[in-house]
């Protein structure tokens, strides 16, 4: 049998899983997965990073108000990123989440199960997960510095900077 490759995907739990209070099932259904859990926080969207984010769509006539929903303008302006690691991740994680489209999607999937498409026509898919290794690679290091992933699979290095950061006072 063909070696399946070891990967690493990043997970979005967009704003409208985190308004629907879908955290756990989501991340109960990404669970069957057996992959591992290398990185996770909560975020405040800014526009710069839902911009980068979807960038490869920025000509999509959808864009503006996909931004505006990654931002948790419809929701709660936040949204939970995780990293997952293991074999196959990329696809084993996409098949959970199911069809772009909520409509499409599998009954069975997260989308197909939670999303919906809007009056405005936005669907609210409630899960982001990368498409390949080179979009997972980018997308990893937009989320998330090296210090916040628990393993080594990208090489980072050690600059002395010195630059404004908050503390706890
Ligand atoms: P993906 O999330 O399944 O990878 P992409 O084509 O990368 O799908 O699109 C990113 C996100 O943009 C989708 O998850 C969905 O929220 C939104 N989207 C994609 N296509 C459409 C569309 O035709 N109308 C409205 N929203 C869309
Ligand atoms: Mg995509």
């Amino acid at each position: 049998m063909e070696k399946k490759a070891i990967q690493q995907t990043l997970v979005l739990i967009k704003p409208d899983g985190l308004k629907k209070s879908l955290t756990g099932n989501v991340l109960t259904r990404l669970s069957e997965t057996k992959l591992d859990i290398v990185a996770s926080k909560i975020v405040k969207v800014s526009r710069e990073l839902a911009e980068e984010h979807y960038a490869l769509l920025k000509d999509k006539p959808f864009f503006p108000d996909l931004i505006k929903y990654l931002m948790g303008e419809y929701h709660k302006k936040k949204v939970m990123a995780l990293v997952y690691w293991g074999e196959d991740a990329i696809d084993k994680v996409r098949k959970i989440c199911g069809a772009t489209n909520p409509e499409e999607a599998d009954s069975t999937s997260i989308r197909g199960a939670y999303g919906r498409i809007t009056t405005k026509g936005v669907y609210e898919n409630v899960i982001h997960a990368s498409t390949n290794m080179e979009e997972a690679e980018r997308e990893i290091k937009l989320w998330f510095q090296p210090d916040d992933i628990i393993s080594d699979f990208y090489s980072s290095k050690v600059v002395k900077e010195t630059v404004e950061r908050r503390v706890w006072a």
